[in-house]
């Protein structure tokens, strides 16, 4: 079969794009390449492209490993993006002009962001992959800030490639780009401007520090699309769509939404022709999306592995499970405040999501990364809960089946492999655990941003421990099937 590429096949049920690429030159540098930004900021684009043309095109920055490179080069960026639901769609997206990566990626990154064509610099490297910590901060343990504020002028992480490139911008004379982050944090831009100024101010001073803080702009983002990992079984979807061999392929669902503060200080797209909210202040929106959908995927992640189930939609065909679910979504949206959206409609609107029969997502995908995940989407209700007086218990539940999941044991009676920045900090800590109680002192003392004092000590603490003894006594299905039962 012939390899995908920007040459449409007339025969195929697939849409190629519908404007000539060759008009369109490159005016985004994207850093991380994932499944997520292919079925989002890229789909978006795309659209806008064809409806509205523009210099919009958007060249990828993969910073760790080829492979991303390696299967979307030798097709001309291109790629079949696949929405499913009862029925399925393709699209072959066109506004991925190529992909950077390799032993000098940062070298040709920072050509490509330091260049007069580039206008926004945009991010999909998840929560992990900045070096900012939970309070905003830069942060100072993180290998890739360890390493680049000792090595400002040869990068790997991506807060000293924005530095550098915005340096060599200010010194060529050129304006500077807008920093727009789509990950799941809160107040993602402001954080990453705060942090961007730190490390600005420590490496190269105040010039450079006044000039980014005067003229660059970082707004904060919500973004939302549930994308899966793709699998050999997207490849072969692909191809029936397109009569081709696409091997960067991508499923996901037909729901998407973006939500973006409208500062862009050297212009954008019109992505609002595509469905883009533009927005003042985003908290809110970033409220409801973080604590409702990322908040419920976590729990039931979580508890989902711990009761045998390797998708979200098979936790949602259990009646019980389904039920938690729905009440973790009424516990998070009492949280979200300033919002005009019928929040009863949206958790509605969640579960049905969650339950698309066509939509093959791992709770293990989701489980990964907690220590990052937990403190914007579980911990932060749960402290405004306890203050406002609400329903803590949904809360203290996602945490203990956090807590029971990072002491499960392999078959071999071993702590399992943990999949998380910080699993050997972890795991150290948890060594000589017994009892619940030594559980969540242990993991508190590593991680006080995910457990902070007010939720191990008072009512909450109390819960807790009651929850995380009661799994490992009865195990999870048998706890979930209970806890239906209690009717709160
Ligand atoms: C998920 C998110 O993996 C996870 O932690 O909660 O990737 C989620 O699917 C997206 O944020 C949906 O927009």
């Amino acid at each position: 079969m012939t390899r995908l590429s920007a040459q449409a096949n007339q025969g195929a049920s697939a849409r190629w794009p519908a404007y000539t690429l060759e008009n369109h030159g490159a005016g985004i540098v994207h850093l991380g390449l994932g499944n997520f930004v292919r079925a989002h900021l890229l789909d978006y684009t795309d659209r806008v492209l064809a409806q509205k043309g523009g210099d919009w095109r958007v060249i990828g920055v993969s910073l760790r490993g080829t492979a991303v490179a390696e299967s979307l080069n030798p097709q001309q960026g291109h790629y079949t993006l696949i929405t499913r639901s009862a029925s399925t769609e393709a699209r072959v997206i066109g506004a991925l002009e190529r992909v950077l990566a390799g032993p000098d990626v940062s070298c040709d990154a920072m050509e490509a962001m330091a260049s007069p064509a580039c206008r926004i610099v945009s991010l999909t490297v998840t929560e992990k992959g900045y070096g900012i910590s939970s309070n905003g901060q830069l942060d100072h343990n993180h290998p890739a800030i360890v390493f680049d504020l000792v090595n400002p002028q040869t990068p790997m992480g991506v807060i000293g490639l924005i530095v550098l490139a915005l340096k060599r911008r200010m010194e060529k004379g050129l304006p500077p780009f807008t920093v727009l982050s789509c990950d799941n944090l809160s107040h993602n831009g402001q954080k990453l401007r705060k942090a961007v100024l730190a490390f600005a101010k420590e490496v190269h001073g105040e010039g450079l520090f006044s000039w980014i803080a005067n003229n660059a702009s970082f707004p904060s983002s919500m973004v939302d699309r549930i994308t899966p990992a793709s699998s050999s079984a997207t490849v072969k979807l692909a191809a029936e769509l397109t009569g081709r061999e696409d091997y960067a392929a991508v499923e996901t669902e037909p729901f998407s939404q973006w939500v973006i503060e409208d500062q862009f200080c050297a212009g954008r797209p019109e992505w609002e022709c595509a469905g883009v909210l533009f927005v003042e202040d985003v908290t809110a929106y970033e409220n409801m999306k973080l604590r409702m959908l990322n908040g419920a995927h976590s729990m039931l992640a979580y508890s989902g592995l711990l009761s045998g189930k390797a998708l979200v939609r098979d936790v949602m065909s259990d009646p019980d499970h389904a039920l938690l679910v729905k009440r973790h979504l009424a516990a998070a949206a009492a949280t979200v405040k300033g919002l005009s959206i019928d929040l009863d409609s949206y958790s509605s609107a969640l579960a049905e999501r969650f339950s698309n029969p066509a939509i093959a997502h791992s709770t293990t995908q989701i489980a990964m990364d907690g220590t990052q995940k937990l403190p914007q989407r579980i911990t932060a209700p749960a402290l405004e809960t306890i203050a406002a007086g609400g329903s803590i218990r949904p809360f203290a539940f996602s945490l203990a089946a956090w807590l029971a999941y990072l002491v499960t044991k392999d078959r071999d009676g071993n702590p399992q492999t943990l999949n998380d920045p910080r699993a050997t900090e972890l795991q150290r800590a948890l060594r000589n655990t017994a009892t619940s109680d030594e559980v969540i002192r242990a993991v508190a003392a590593v991680c006080p941003d995910v457990l902070p004092e007010k939720l191990t000590e008072g009512i909450f603490g109390t819960m807790l421990r009651e929850i995380v003894n009661e799994i490992q006594t009865e195990g999870m299905a048998a706890f979930i099937k209970r806890e239906a039962q209690r009717g709160d």
